[in-house]
């Protein structure tokens, strides 16, 4: 019995040390990977020692260029659907906006110059400083600023106005897509095209479910000029979707295709039938077609029956295709360029000349009825320009000493900003309130810096 408790004890020894081991041996194995996970992950610059030929890791660029573009703010007349003409909010006059196309590691400036009466602003997706992230500052009417930044990680990505409501900026047609070429090693041979998937209503812009969901600004252009391909070569689609409500599903007929999630040259592709692209996000699709044929290409759901459809024509090998130009990814075609060129000539866009736009005390409406009040109103819906007095009051009178309050009943920021500099808000949030005790006398003339028609004026007695 004592021996037998012996052995019981001893095995039970060897067991649990044997127990030890094993459990050691597995912590070891996970930190092991939990570790080397974390490193890949936090240094995306660490690449895997067999180089997958699909995915691009991040790479220094030796031979960085520097890269300058100009896009004014202009509102435009442009036709976006046969025979509807619509007034837009455009960059450059075009709906979407001029593609931008530079590599990765490039030292790029963006002149932005607003010839509107609103305030305007680019936000580039992808990584740069706070002073270049389009949301403060806001750009006034007839002032100009530049954004710099270097060309980070590879890929799709959108720039889009951030004024505020943003998504009305958005509606109205502030956005354009950035295509950052890798510098790692090429991407295969493909004809490339540009899919900017959107929404617009042009009886109100902020219609849930808008009448159009376009291509590249405009209604059905692909059905009546397909976009060509030839049989068995490499096509490669950059699509991005700007709307604001609905996701879209990206689909192509007769193919399933390669999708580089978000557009991001660094995620390790999947092969798809339909690819969901967010609202506000981009893929890089590569598809081939093996048989000749007209097929479609859309959006699935009910964004196909309001626009968002067009044609490829696939066509044999020999047949040349007009308008080809080279791409930045070498042995590349690119059909930007001719889809840009198409654009223009279907939205034959009327630009909307303001004249000086520079904001002056005298733009300051005097005849309003002033009243004795330390208390301001910001009304609801004054980020709409249709909105009369969206101060209430619009002008009244304190004596010297008096704090006034502001208060933001409306949906979307405000501020308030006197036009000689003496005070400014920031930004007051919706259903937020501001105050400024006034220690001088005099007029003072303000005004909203998101939404310049909104003013206002003090009087201190
Ligand atoms: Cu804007």
């Amino acid at each position: 019995m004592v021996n037998y408790m012996g052995r019981y004890f001893r095995l039970t020894k060897v067991k649990s040390n044997l127990n030890q081991i094993l459990i050691l041996s597995i912590s070891i194995v996970v930190a092991s990977i939990v570790i080397g996970a974390s490193v890949l992950i936090s240094n995306p610059h660490v690449q895997t020692p067999t180089l997958n030929p699909d995915i691009y890791p991040p790479a220094k660029n030796d031979n960085p260029h520097k890269v300058t573009y100009t896009l004014i703010a202009q509102d435009a007349e442009i036709e976006v659907a046969k025979g509807v003409m619509s007034k837009v909010w455009t960059y450059n006059g075009t709906v979407p906006a001029p593609t931008l196309r530079f590599n990765e590691g490039d030292d790029v400036s963006v002149n932005f110059i607003n010839h509107t009466p609103m305030a305007h602003s680019i936000h580039f997706h992808g990584t740069h400083d706070a002073a270049n992230d389009g949301v403060v500052p806001q750009i006034q009417p007839g002032e100009e600023y530049t954004y710099h930044f270097i060309a980070k990680e590879a890929g799709l990505f959108i720039y889009h106005c951030h004024a505020f409501p943003t998504s009305q900026h958005i509606r109205m047609g502030m956005f354009g897509a950035m295509i950052i070429d890798p510098v790692s090693h090429p991407m295969p041979p493909a004809r490339e095209y540009l899919l900017v998937l959107s929404e617009f209503d042009p009886q109100n812009t902020l219609q849930e479910f808008p009448q159009y969901y376009p291509i590249n600004g405009y209604v059905d252009q692909y059905l009546d000029n397909p976009l060509m391909v030839k049989k068995d070569e490499n096509v490669r689609f950059y699509v991005m979707n700007i709307g604001t409500v609905l996701p879209a599903s990206f689909h192509l007929h007769s193919t399933i295709f390669k999708v580089y999630q978000s557009g991001i040259l660094y995620n390790s592709p999947t092969y798809e039938q339909t690819h969901l692209v967010a609202i506000g996000d981009t893929a890089i699709v590569e598809a081939k077609w093996s048989t000749t044929g007209k097929f479609a290409f859309h959006t699935h759901g009910i964004a196909e029956e309001r626009g968002n459809i067009g044609l490829l024509n696939v066509v044999e090998n020999d047949q040349p295709i007009t308008s080809e130009e080279p791409s930045n990814s070498p042995g590349s075609t690119s059909m930007i360029p001719w889809q840009e060129k198409t654009l223009k000539s279907l939205e034959s866009p009327q630009i909307v000349d303001y004249g000086n736009l520079t904001l002056t005390e005298q733009n300051i409406v005097q005849n309003y009825t002033v009243i004795q009040s330390d208390h301001v109103s910001i009304k609801k819906e004054s980020w709409n320009q249709n909105t009369h007095d969206p101060f209430d009051p619009e002008a009244i009178e304190v004596p010297l000493g008096t704090s006034v309050t502001w208060t933001n009943n409306d949906t979307v920021v405000h501020t308030i900003t006197d036009f000689k500099n003496t005070f400014d808000s920031g930004m007051i949030k919706a259903h937020g309130t501001w105050s400024y005790t006034f220690k001088d006398k005099g007029d003072f003339n303000y005004f909203c810096s998101l939404h310049p028609w909104m003013k206002g004026s003090v009087s201190v007695k």
